[in-house]
């Protein structure tokens, strides 16, 4: 199939790249990292995001070498900042239950040199579906190598209160379904705020994502959330323009 042997030609020729979103700590709106996004510069199509491509790759096996990619770059990336910036990188369902992702996670450490606790994973609450003891076993395995893991996506899952029993998670990002109603309903304002305190009472950090209005932010400030991310305040971008990003947003702190 043509669109098989397009994508096993893009990996070899260095076709995707990662772009990133900032991460911004509140109330005081500080950087405090970035979220690597994936994305395929083809040259016929331009910027093609995951949802394009990231299912055939997966079906082809093309998503674990790929997946593998995306953490040494962005790792690289990572020790291209300023020191404290974290970097964090989305893991698949199909990418966490590979048996050589913990061995992948602490190569991309070793040979980026970045520190453990700088890079964060991202999984979904699909993920956590597969109720056993594996699934805890990898979760172990990688805080051990002293990575931070966040639970993506939260709420939109079959029992998201259920996984925060089984894993400490450092951090909880609240998906952007949620945020979206900040200001305009109640409902939204409730469910942020309990989850909010919620997390606050298990040590796990909240990011709010999809915050896309200075009165969003507002109301996510009230209810203590720690974190945002969204259009506000940058959208993904190229890798090359991540000083830019920074110097920007300090000015707007
Ligand atoms: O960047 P965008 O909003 O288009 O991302 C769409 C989806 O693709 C999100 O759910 C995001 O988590 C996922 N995604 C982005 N980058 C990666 C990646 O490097 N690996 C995997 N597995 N998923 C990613
Ligand atoms: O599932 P995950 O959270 O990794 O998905 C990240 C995706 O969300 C990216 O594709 C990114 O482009 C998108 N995104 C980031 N910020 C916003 C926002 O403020 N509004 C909307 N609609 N999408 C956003
Ligand atoms: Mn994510
Ligand atoms: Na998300």
């Amino acid at each position: 199939r043509t669109a098989e042997l397009d994508l096993r030609r893009a990996l070899a020729a260095g076709e995707f790249e990662l772009f990133y979103q900032p991460v911004i700590a509140l109330p005081d709106r500080r950087v405090g990292g970035m979220e690597a996004l994936l994305r395929w510069r083809h040259p016929e199509k331009g910027i093609v995001p995951p949802d394009g491509f990231v299912p055939l790759a997966e079906e082809i096996g093309l998503l674990i070498p790929l997946g593998e990619w995306v953490l040494r770059r962005a790792c690289a990336d990572a020790m291209t900042w300023p020191a404290p910036l974290k970097v964090a990188v989305n893991l698949s369902p199909a990418q966490f239950a590979s048996r050589g992702l913990v061995q992948a996670v602490a190569g991309a450490l070793e040979a980026s040199g970045l520190e453990a606790g700088r890079l964060e994973l991202e999984i979904t609450e699909t993920v956590m579906l597969q109720d056993n003891q594996a699934t805890l076993a990898t979760l172990e395995r990688l805080r051990a190598l002293g990575v931070r893991i966040a639970m993506d996506d939260f709420g939109t899952g079959y029992s998201s209160l259920s996984y925060l029993q089984k894993f400490r998670f450092d951090k909880v990002k609240i998906d952007r379904s949620f945020t979206s109603g900040l200001g305009a309903s109640r409902e939204s304002q409730v469910i942020i705020d309990a989850v909010t305190s919620l997390c606050e009472g298990l040590a796990m950090v909240t990011t709010a994502e999809g915050v896309e209005t200075e009165a969003q932010m507002e109301a996510l400030c009230r209810s203590g959330c720690r974190e945002a991310q969204g259009f506000l305040f940058s959208r993904p971008r190229p890798a090359a323009e991540v000083p830019a990003m920074l110097a920007s947003l300090r000015d707007q702190a």
